[in-house]
Order: C-alpha cells, then sequence, then structure tokens
C-alpha cells in the first residue's frame, strides 16, 4: 500500500515550503505556549523540536527572562521530549500522563504542576477549553503524501484533537519510521459533540470505521521539520519468578472463568496496562490454553506482539506501539506485515468506555498497593509523590467486563507490603475492581462484601510476612471500629504508611 517513496517524505509541494531546521521552528514557539504534542509511552513523539526548545528556553533563561511553556500530549513520550524540557526546567504545566524519571522528580519536588487524568478525557477537556486556548500542535508523522494527506507515526494519541484546536500546527517528518506504517492507523472523524454524538459504529475490535490518515489543514502548518531518530522506550525488565506467578494465577483464573460459562475459551479483548507485569502476564498468556484472543488495548507491547506471531492472537487495537528497543528494532523493519491484525486509533477511540463497556474488554492492569477492601493505588508512594499517573487504567478498570490489578505482594526488596489496611491514595474505589492478584494468589472480589473481600485479598494475596499484622488489623477493627460495614482504626490505618520513610530510593523501616 506504501504510496510514497522511502526518500523525500515531504511529498506536497506546498507543505515543502514550509520545510525549516529544528531551531527555526522552535523559534516559533512564544513563552508560554500551550502546546499539544504528539506521543503515546516512548513512541511517534517529536524529537528535533523539543529539543531545540529546551536550548532555547536555556539561553532565554540566562538572560534572565521567564520562559516555560504548558505540554500537553497522549501519554508518556521520550528523553527527547520530557527529559529535555524537564531538565532545563522549562515546564510549568504537564498533562495527562508521564513517566521521565527527571520529570517525576521536578513534579515531586514541586517545581512544576502536573494534571493526571483518565486518557479518554482528554480530547473533551480541551475542545471544551477547560485548559484555554492551545496555541500550537507539534506532531511526528511518517510522511506527507502529495495531496496532503498525513502518514502517522507509531502513536496517534491525542493528535487528532491537538490538530482541531491549535491554532498552528508544526509537523516533525520521521524518515526513521517506516513508511509500511500506512494503512494501519483508523482516524474517526465521526465524533460529534453532545447532544449530537451519535453511536460510534464500531462492534469488533480490529474493525476500520475511519481513514488510514490525519487531515490537517494545510493553513494552519507553520512549519515542518526533517528528523530521522528513532522511538526511544523503555526497556522491561525480563519476567521475573513474582510476574511468572502472577501470570500463572491470572491464567488459572482466566481458565476456571472458561469452565464456568462465565467467558468464552478466547477471552474477550484484552486490554494490558504499562509496566514489566502487565509484560509478562502477555508472556504468559502465549503458554496458556487460549487461541484465538484479541486485543482492545491502549499500548501494543512486545509481549503483544508475541502473541501475534505465535498465532494465539488475531488482532489488537491500540493507540501506540510502546516496544522495548529491541523489540523495536525487530518488528519495525517488517512492521507491514502486521498491517491487517493491528489497528491504531485516536485515544479517545482506544481508551472510550462505550466501546470498552460494549466489547466487554478485560482490563489487566499494574497497581502500586491495594488495600483490603479492594481500593487501589496505581499512581502514588506514600500518598504524596507520584510515579507515573493514572494513564489508561481507569478507562479500563471501571468500563470494562471485568478488572484485574496486579502486583508483587511486597516491594522495595520485601520491606513494604502492597496490601495495606487502606490505601494511600486511590485510584480505582472498590467498585471497580474485580480481581487482585499477586504471586501469593488471587482474591476474586464479584459480589463479595468489604468484610468478605478484606478476608479474601488478606489471606490469598497478602505476603506472609505482612499478613499476622493485616490479620490483627482487620480483627481489631472488627471489634473497634466506629462503623461496622468497611471497618477502620483511622489512625493507625494510615500510620502503617507513616512507618516507612522514603529515603533517596530506597524505603527503610522508621527507628
Ligand atoms: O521501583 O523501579 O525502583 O524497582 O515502583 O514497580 O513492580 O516494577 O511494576 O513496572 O509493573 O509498574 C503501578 C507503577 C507498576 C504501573 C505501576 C515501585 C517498585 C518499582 C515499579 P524500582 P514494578 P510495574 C494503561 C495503564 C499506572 C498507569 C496504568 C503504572 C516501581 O503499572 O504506572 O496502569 N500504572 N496505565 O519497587 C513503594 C510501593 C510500591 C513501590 C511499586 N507500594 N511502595 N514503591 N513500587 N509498589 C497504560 C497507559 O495509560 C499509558
Amino acid at each position: 500500500m506504501a504510496s510514497s517513496s522511502a526518500g523525500d517524505r515531504v511529498l506536497n509541494p506546498v507543505l515543502a515550503q514550509r520545510v525549516m531546521g529544528g531551531e527555526e521552528a522552535a523559534a516559533l514557539i512564544q513563552p508560554g505556549a500551550q502546546i499539544g504534542m504528539s506521543g503515546f509511552t516512548g513512541s511517534g513523539y517529536p524529537k528535533e523540536v523539543p529539543m531545540a526548545l529546551a536550548r532555547r528556553i536555556t539561553d532565554a533563561n540566562l538572560r534572565g527572562q521567564h520562559f516555560k511553556v504548558n505540554i500537553f500530549t497522549g501519554a508518556s513520550t521520550g528523553p527527547e521530549l520530557d527529559g529535555a524540557l524537564a531538565m532545563v526546567g522549562a515546564m510549568q504545566f504537564r498533562t495527562p500522563y508521564q513517566s521521565d524519571p527527571i520529570t517525576r522528580k521536578r513534579i515531586n519536588a514541586g517545581e512544576m504542576d502536573y494534571l493526571d487524568i483518565h486518557l479518554s478525557q482528554v480530547a473533551q477537556y480541551v475542545q471544551y477549553g477547560f485548559f484555554g486556548t492551545m496555541d500550537l500542535a507539534l506532531i511526528e508523522v511518517a510522511a506527507i503524501l502529495e495531496d496532503g494527506r498525513v502518514i502517522p507515526s507509531t502513536s496517534i494519541g491525542n493528535n487528532q484533537t491537538w490538530i482541531e484546536c491549535a491554532e498552528k500546527v508544526i509537523l516533525e517528518v520521521n524518515s526513521s519510521q517506516p513508511m509500511e506504517l500506512e494503512g494501519m492507523h483508523d482516524l474517526y472523524y465521526g465524533l460529534g459533540r453532545p447532544p449530537h454524538r451519535d453511536p460510534i459504529p464500531l462492534t469488533t475490535p480490529n474493525q476500520r470505521i475511519g481513514v488510514p490518515y490525519l487531515k490537517i489543514p494545510p493553513e494552519k502548518v507553520i512549519a515542518v521539520v526533517r528528523t530521522n531518530a528513532p522511538d526511544r522506550a523503555t526497556a522491561f525488565k525480563a519476567p521475573d519468578e513474582n510476574s511468572r506467578k502472577i501470570a500463572a494465577n491470572i491464567l488459572d483464573f482466566l481458565g476456571w472463568e472458561v469452565k464456568k460459562g462465565r467467558l468464552p475459551e478466547s477471552l474477550l479483548p484484552l486490554q494490558s496496562g504499562v509496566g514489566n507485569i502487565a509484560n509478562a502476564v502477555l508472556y504468559g498468556l502465549e503458554e496458556g490454553p487460549f487461541e484465538g484472543l484479541t486485543a482492545y488495548t491502549e499500548v501494543i507491547q512486545d509481549g503483544l506482539i508475541s502473541l501475534l506471531n505465535s498465532g494465539k492472537m488475531l488482532s489488537a487495537s491500540a493507540t501506540a506501539f510502546s516496544l522495548s528497543p529491541e523489540g523495536a528494532e525487530s518488528i519495525m523493519p517488517k512492521i507491514g506485515e502486521y498491517r491487517e491484525r493491528i489497528v491504531l486509533r485516536s485515544q479517545e477511540m482506544s481508551n472510550n468506555p462505550g466501546i470498552i463497556r460494549r466489547l466487554g474488554v478485560i482490563a489487566m492492569n499494574g497497581m502500586i498497593e491495594a488495600d483490603i477492601y479492594g481500593n487501589v493505588n496505581s499512581t502514588h508512594i506514600m500518598g504524596s509523590s507520584i510515579m507515573n499517573g493514572i494513564g489508561g487504567s481507569g478507562d479500563f478498570a471501571r468500563n470494562g467486563f471485568m478488572s484485574i490489578f496486579m502486583a508483587p505482594s511486597t516491594a522495595q526488596h520485601g520491606t513494604i507490603s502492597t496490601i495495606v489496611p487502606m490505601a494511600s491514595h486511590v485510584d480505582h474505589t472498590e467498585h471497580d475492581v474485580s480481581v487482585v492478584v499477586t504471586e501469593q494468589g488471587l482474591a476474586d472480589l464479584r459480589g463479595l462484601s468489604p468484610k468478605q473481600r478484606a478476608r479474601l485479598i488478606i489471606e490469598n494475596c497478602s505476603h506472609p510476612d505482612y499478613r499476622p499484622a493485616l490479620r490483627d488489623y482487620f480483627n481489631r477493627a472488627e471489634r473497634l471500629s466506629y462503623g461496622k460495614h468497611t471497618p477502620h482504626l483511622l489512625t493507625e490505618s494510615l500510620s502503617w504508611h507513616s512507618r516507612y520513610l522514603r529515603c533517596g530510593h530506597m524505603l527503610r523501616q522508621e527507628d
């Protein structure tokens, strides 16, 4: 299907006249600009202009100017974007998701504002002006065709929204992205605004309901920058013993659900979150008994590609690739072979609550901690320090057919229990969590009252080193709590966390 040569990627004569260098394009950005950038989990993010902007901001600040910008994306990006801008303190405000170590440090030091919101909601926030006006869309693309149609890059994220809502557009045309991406995307332009929003005609995960090209009004484009740098996604840790046990527990559970007739043999479309454990579960599925799998998810990780390669998975829908460097190196050169089986959509579609509910997605996401009643913290350490963000986990957890949260039963070399009396921050309430699983076992919380859930989570999921303390807490809370529906001893439940101090990267027990 590739309709343009691998040589020049800027074939439209009007836009070819706007080609310039990264420094020149960055010079068009004003202090205080609100910039919607492409990028989702380390793929398809602009690389040249953000780095040039970081240099420009450094120079300006050296001259005593106060130059900061507000950055909006699909989700996390890479070191050339979040990393470069955070390094020079260039971001005043960041949304909706990040996983960059320098950005995280600045947020937790109180040096910049961060809003982590459900990824499905970003487009609506922007369209209705809840963030103010968007000045600029900075979008990486694979190529601009002669007639002005644009082949998207390795992620879609919020690109449609940035292009629609921003006053001006800068395009980075990245020739390191394969031209064979052409035809893999599905951009749906039929989503009206309430009360004129029709049902989205998508009933199977791999269905295409839109067009494979981004529509960009040429008059908005103020610069086109040619780049040639690969995506830099984070490497996954090899699945360890705990991840393998978590995967095995999930597989057993899914097998049981099939046996009970509550799931079809090919399961339901899978969503798998970010992180090492989520990736390990996908590898676990490869060895499991299920065939004919599908995915309706956010990101295509290495584990998902493996499932496609093994034939266990038929097709996958997402908004981005999220491959390890090795994964990208082996997959990208032959990405055309996956065109019929992978669909990339806008995150408004990949994370759409209505579609997730309609398809009956099985949501599987990582967590930092769960409390004994099934409230899940996905984002905060010690209730106050952000790790990454809620990302799309809430879109899938609340709206899926079932929602599984997983973590090892202890973190930081066993010094902390991930099963706690009361979560120090709640992203997913007890009402949205169907299953909690650790390497110790699995708790199916569906249909259980708070006290029934507490007993099951403590006995099945907590680490034996922490189980006596959790049992003791729950037993005393049952006797002494003000109310007996969700028993808690408030002063004690949160002191569970303050028994630990964050000290550099390690957590140690308070003396
Ligand atoms: O620290 O890196 O120093 O070793 O947190 O934890 O165990 O490697 O787990 O990579 O699966 O990530 C929840 C963060 C899990 C992820 C989270 C420390 C732990 C380690 C990472 P080290 P692991 P994972 C859709 C889905 C929210 C977004 C989401 C996440 C590090 O899954 O960001 O779900 N989820 N999106 O030691 C102190 C605890 C801890 C702890 C873990 N209780 N206390 N430290 N850690 N638990 C995708 C998108 O939206 C894009």
